[in-house]
């Protein structure tokens, strides 16, 4: 697994979006948001399953923080609220699930240290059956362009 890692960072080094695979998984496009240290800091992602069976993201851990919880962010009378998604995140087989603003994210509860715009955030996922894909969150102030086409500038939709 290691070895992937290094290969995708090495593939990826000049500003193209990271990516990270393990067996049938795919991590796409990790970011996360400026935060001081003490507070929460957020998590997003794109997960991707090539396999004929669905995995789940059950955890995550992170050394930058006290502790890390899968969230969903939904509207509920008209409020934002998160809940935490105890049995994780479903990724069905050969389908893709966004941690995406407003919808699930990972919260990393308890910054230890304050992250600015071009840190990395070190984060370990946890799927079921235990395998592991180590990622970077990289902090930004917006989502990362989809589509992994070359970022352009002075033009937004
Ligand atoms: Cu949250």
């Amino acid at each position: 697994m290691s070895r992937l890692l290094i290969a995708a960072l090495a593939l990826t080094a000049v500003a193209a979006p990271v990516a990270y695979a393990a067996g049938p998984i795919t991590v796409r496009q990790p970011w996360s948001r400026p935060a001081q240290a003490g507070m929460n800091g957020v998590g997003f992602l794109t997960l991707a399953n090539s396999g004929k069976t669905p995995v789940i993201l059950k955890s995550a851990t992170s050394p930058a923080a006290g502790k890390v919880e899968i969230h969903q962010s939904a509207m509920v009378g008209g409020v934002m609220t998160m809940r935490r998604q105890d049995n994780g995140v479903v990724i069905p087989a050969g389908g893709q699930v966004a941690l995406a603003p407003g919808g699930y994210h990972l919260m990393l509860l308890g910054l230890k240290q304050a992250q600015g715009v071009g840190q990395k955030v070190p984060v370990t996922l946890v799927f079921d059956g235990g395998r592991k894909i180590q990622v970077e969150l990289a902090v930004q102030l917006a989502p990362p362009a989809a589509g992994g086409a070359a970022e352009h500038t002075g033009h937004h939709h």
